[in-house]
């Protein structure tokens, strides 16, 4: 109870500065009641791991500001890095396993706690989709492989061929060396060469008009992977988690660092314990950083994204390069994630 006191009260002083931040805001009394500050401290709010997903905030943006769900808002968001051949991250030009095959994984989680995804899925536009037919439509919450394809085309969705002859050349340079490097190097060299390469995995989560919370997340996970691998992104409690009377958290990173520590479910429940989305995100990172040792982590990358019930917003990463996007009245912007390393 006092716990939940410190939160809520945690959650209003966090939604007065949210406020008092944003220009030209009037400043609310801290006696006004909570649903009204609420109201205008960042509700509805959508947040996306890494700065081209500003397009996805932008098409989630457009169902939160109709007064939509969050879940929807999350859902359309997430179809547009997966139709998007220059994303290599995600679905559509999604760089393939080391067989040469594009295999996607994706999550879906609602203010109810309901939940669905699907893992190392192929063919399929838009896992993220399937993964809510899975919540929806079944009474289990992960399909994989050859049953979550067979269960996709039995829902009406079309087999299509995921991987573009920019994605296939890449991989057929990648056979050269065949040598698998998820290491952060990889986003020195994308901010240098500006090009998308192995990370643009996109986590989003929403809290729309109602109040209510919802995310998911949609990866083909890490570029020329081991057949069969699967990563954090479609693991409810590492890659995404929703709890609608506390928050909701997403990444983006070596998966498998974040499944070590249970990366979004972590984020979530130091919200519960009062810690902003921020401060919350920072200690996923510590952990991950803590587990591995110093040495180790300099070679790690994951990025945090987070949003509280009361609309706040906040991210963090193990390394320096990861930046995410936040959409909400005020508009559009991008933001340079803080780093513990
Ligand atoms: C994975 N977390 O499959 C994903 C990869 C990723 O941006 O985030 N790439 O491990």
């Amino acid at each position: 109870m006092l716990i939940r006191r410190k939160f809520l009260q945690q959650g209003i002083l966090g939604s007065l500065g949210v406020l008092l931040a944003r220009k030209g805001a009037a400043a609310v009394p801290a006696t006004e009641p909570a649903a009204a500050r609420n109201a205008e401290a960042g509700k509805p709010i959508v947040i996306s791991t890494w700065a081209p997903n500003a397009k996805a905030n932008a098409a989630a943006w457009k169902v939160l500001a109709a007064n939509g769900s969050a879940l929807d808002a999350c859902e359309q968001g997430v179809w547009v890095p997966e139709a998007d051949p220059n994303d290599t991250s995600v679905g559509y030009g999604g760089y393939p396993d080391r067989d040469g095959r594009v295999t996607v994984d994706a999550c879906v989680m609602d203010e109810n706690g309901n939940c669905g995804a699907v893992m190392c899925l192929e063919h399929i536009l838009h896992p993220v989709s399937v993964a809510r037919k899975v919540m929806e439509k079944t009474p289990h919450v992960q399909l994989v492989g050859a049953g979550a394809l067979q269960f996709a085309l039995s829902q009406g969705f079309e087999k299509v061929n995921l991987l573009t002859p920019e994605s296939e050349k890449a991989w057929k340079n990648w056979l050269k060396t065949s040598k698998y490097d998820p290491m952060i190097t990889v986003e020195e060299r994308t901010q240098k060469s500006k090009k998308m390469l192995n990370h643009d995995t996109i986590g989003m989560v929403a809290l729309d008009g109602k109040g209510n919370l919802s995310g998911a997340c949609s990866t083909s996970g890490m570029a020329f992977k081991m057949a069969g691998r699967v990563g954090d992104s479609p693991i409810i409690g590492a890659g995404l988690f929703v709890d609608n009377e506390v928050g909701a958290a997403s990444c983006t990173g070596v998966g498998e660092e974040i499944v070590k520590i249970c990366g979004a479910h972590v984020i979530v429940e130091m919200m519960r314990n009062g810690l902003s989305p921020e401060e919350a995100c920072k200690k996923a990172c510590e952990r991950i950083i803590k587990r591995n040792g110093l040495e180790k982590s300099k070679n790690l990358q994951a990025g945090f994204v987070a949003v509280n019930k009361a609309g706040e917003v906040g991210g963090y990463s193990v390394a320096a390069g990861f930046n995410y996007a936040v959409h909400d009245a005020n508009g559009a912007r991008i933001i340079d994630a803080k780093h513990v390393l």
